[in-house]
């Protein structure tokens, strides 16, 4: 059987523990949560004072329940008294009933009466605990009141902080009083994780093997999906940057005068680029909304190309493109270099060259004395005559032939943080920067890419290419996604 029947069929599991171990986020993580009024996570103990049913769905249908719980607030004095309940006889899951049905209406054991009703239902359970702590006889007497549910029951260990000093300590107890015993950062968990821990639910209900295994296939189509569709983004943003002109229609007098022109080109290079940045946050967005998170954000201040200095060190190793790596770019989009005017020519006044010469000067000057690919930063562009009066100023793209890869490295380093980001999580940013990932393309593909790249930046992009560029947008994606996981920031 792989899909649930009717409601019993739906496993269940009651994520139990201390109040503040993590619970909530260890959830929130696992089920791609990030909005609180869903899944509320708080730094105050205590406020979760009911059980919250939250489901893992697919196609509309509720596949395997999770159930948060309020957690253990006084489990000494519930484990005494369920012991006093049994009497002589060892207590088991018949004493942890009376316990429930004696106190439930009493406000003394409100936290356990609420944890432990699901577990009296028959769910299985998850017990968080934060191996950061030092194991105390209050975790002990939680450890004792579960075992004695009988439930089938997996430990995680959701680490807050350093863990090295009591793990051992816990694991050691921790065999004995659970089936199994896994360990899951609820600020860290990437989807592997979140894969591997649905996978030991297995473990702890055979019963409902089937339904759990088509879970995850579902799981994993989706994923994949996920990949495609961001893939398409990507490919989407480099082609609109690329196609991207800014225009202006000036008259004579604009032109004959320079701090006139040179006010328009301003003018202009500062919308150029304000349109990229529109361009690739609108991309950032698809890719935050595919990967389910509506809390973070891009510092686009920062990040945006709006006040983008192209001759900056900075620019190119915040996104952590080394010299040499700009270099193996350059040089795969090599043909896109040298075009410096390449619009209406026969039109072409002495405005261009005063728009083309603007800026390569200081990028120079940076790049002076490196076997470097030409790193000039102007913007192509050029002027035309229009019909009557006017002429049409064109501009764009930067003539500088990283500028795509750029583009591109934001993109590729935005989504390896999408993947790194977990929904457990409740800080805003999205931090970006760091190793850039462009380098992960091999030759090969920067050579297509940079063919196809160079296609959009004359204003024909090459259909033919589109399908092997979307499949090594893909391939780059999935690359990404297995690299190693940079810790971000608490
Ligand atoms: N640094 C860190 N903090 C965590 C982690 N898991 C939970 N927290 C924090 O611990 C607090 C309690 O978390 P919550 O999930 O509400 O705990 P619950 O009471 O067990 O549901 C919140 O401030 C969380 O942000 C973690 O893996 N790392
Ligand atoms: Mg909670």
């Amino acid at each position: 059987m792989s899909d649930p029947k009717s409601e019993t069929d739906v496993p269940t599991f009651a994520v139990v523990g201390k109040v503040n171990m993590g619970k909530s986020s260890v959830l929130a993580t696992l089920l791609e949560v990030d909005d609180d009024r869903v899944i509320r996570i708080s730094p105050t103990p205590g406020e979760t004072t009911r059980c919250q049913i939250l489901p893992l769905e697919f196609d509309g249908q509720e596949r395997i329940r999770f159930i948060d719980t309020p957690g253990f607030s006084r489990p000494i004095e519930a484990m005494r008294e369920i012991q006093r309940m049994a009497g002589h006889s060892p207590p088991g899951l018949d004493a942890v009933k009376t316990f429930v049905e004696e106190n439930k209406n009493s406000s003394e054991f409100d936290d356990e009466c609420q944890l432990l009703a699901p577990l009296i239902d028959g769910a299985g359970l998850l017990y968080i605990i934060d191996p950061s702590k030092p194991l105390r006889d209050e975790f002990i007497a939680e450890m004792e009141i579960l075992r004695w549910t009988g439930r089938r029951r997996m430990a995680v260990l959701n680490a807050k902080g350093d863990a090295s000093d009591h793990e051992r300590a816990w694991k050691d107890r921790l065999g004995s009083y659970f089936n199994l015993v896994r360990t899951f950062n609820a600020h860290h968990a990437r989807f592997d994780e979140r894969r591997r821990l649905l996978k030991s639910l297995l473990e702890i209900d055979e019963e409902h093997a089937g339904v759990i295994e088509s879970t995850i296939r579902f799981i994993d189509d989706e994923w994949r999906q996920r990949r495609e569709e961001s893939a398409e983004v990507v490919v989407d943003v480099l082609e609109k940057v690329m196609l991207l002109r800014e225009f202006r229609i000036l008259d004579e007098h604009d032109l004959e005068v320079e701090h006139r022109r040179e006010r328009v080109k301003d003018e202009m290079v500062t919308a150029y680029y304000q349109r990229v940045t529109t361009i690739v946050k609108q991309g950032v967005d698809c890719l935050l909304k595919i990967y389910r998170h509506h809390l973070v954000q891009v510092d686009w201040e920062e990040f945006g190309f709006e006040n983008i200095d192209l001759e900056a060190a900075e620019t190119w190793s915040k996104w952590g493109l080394s010299r040499s790596q700009l270099a193996l770019a350059g040089g795969a989009a090599g043909a896109a270099a040298g075009v410096a005017v390449d619009v209406g020519t026969g039109g072409l006044t002495h405005g261009a060259g005063t728009l083309v010469g603007s800026i390569a000067g200081a990028a120079a000057a940076f790049f002076k004395g490196n076997e470097l690919p030409d790193l000039k930063v102007d913007i192509r562009g050029g002027v035309k005559l229009q019909s009557g009066e006017g002429r049409k100023w064109e501009l764009g793209p930067p003539k500088n032939e990283n500028f795509p890869w750029i583009v591109l490295d934001r993109l590729l380093v935005t989504f390896r943080e999408i993947q790194n980001r977990a929904h457990g999580r409740r800080d805003p940013q999205l931090l970006s920067g760091g190793e850039g990932m462009v380098k992960r393309m091999d030759a090969e593909q920067r050579r297509t890419l940079g063919k196809w790249l160079n296609s959009c930046s004359q204003g024909e992009p090459d259909r033919g290419m589109e399908p092997d560029v979307y499949r090594l947008c893909v391939a780059t994606l999935e690359e990404v996604e297995q690299g190693e996981e940079v810790k971000q920031g608490e």
